[in-house]
């Protein structure tokens, strides 16, 4: 069975929403953030970048990031229909992914790793300050660029909704202000109502 090492409320939920859409049965393997588990020799073992998630396959292979996991799902699981059939909707659902990788998770991450980018108190003081800004600004893009009807290439759910799930429920605690969202607010409802999220919720993943 697949083995799914996550952090509770961390960008593993967003593996975890997919398998559950893919209905792929998985084993969650709790990584606790709590005491620095992802720092240690055990877990480093198995993903040296010390993160979250990390997938090990039937055939024992270890395979990371989460873009990287979600494509997974949707080739082992091709029925699920979680890549548009449209090479433009693909385009554009892939565009948000790595939007989501390289803008908005490390916009958020400059709240409590300062230390990925700087030494000093004060520098993790000021990146930390800057969030509800640099987020607000995500969020903006997200509300006008991203989501193109229920879902982010319209009307089913494919591989960056599940992420862009994960990422705009952190936009609350990151003091961006969602009633400016309606669009965004729409679809954090709406990916409430599906199975796959209250499953995760269930499990005490999400
Ligand atoms: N690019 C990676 C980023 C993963 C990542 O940063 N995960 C965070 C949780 S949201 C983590 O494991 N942080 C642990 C730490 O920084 O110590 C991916 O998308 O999988």
């Amino acid at each position: 069975m697949l083995k799914l090492y996550y952090a509770t409320g961390t960008i593993a939920v967003a593996v975890a929403i997919t398998l559950e859409e893919a209905g792929l049965a998985y084993d969650p393997i709790k990584v606790d953030f709590a005491t620095g588990a992802q720092t240690k020799p055990d877990y480093l073992a198995l993903n040296p970048k010390g993160r979250v998630p990390a997938l090990v396959t039937a055939k024992g292979t270890i395979l990371t990031e989460t873009g990287a996991l979600l494509d997974y799902i949707a080739t082992v699981q091709p029925d699920a229909a979680l890549v548009p059939q449209d090479a433009e909707d693909a385009a554009h659902m892939r565009s948000v992914m790595y939007y989501l990788a390289s803008t908005m998770h490390v916009a958020h991450a400059h709240k409590m790793r300062g230390s990925r980018w700087a030494d000093q108190q004060s520098s993790f003081d000021d990146m930390t300050a800057k969030v509800p800004e640099t987020m607000t600004a995500c969020a903006e893009y997200v509300e006008t660029e991203c989501l193109r009807g229920d879902f982010t290439t319209g009307k089913a759910l494919t591989l960056a909704d599940p992420y862009l799930f994960v990422v705009c429920n952190w936009l609350k605690g990151d003091g961006v202000s969602l009633s400016d969202f309606p669009k965004i607010t729409a679809f954090l409802s709406r990916m409430e109502t599906r199975d796959s999220v209250k499953a995760v919720r269930v499990k005490g993943i999400l």
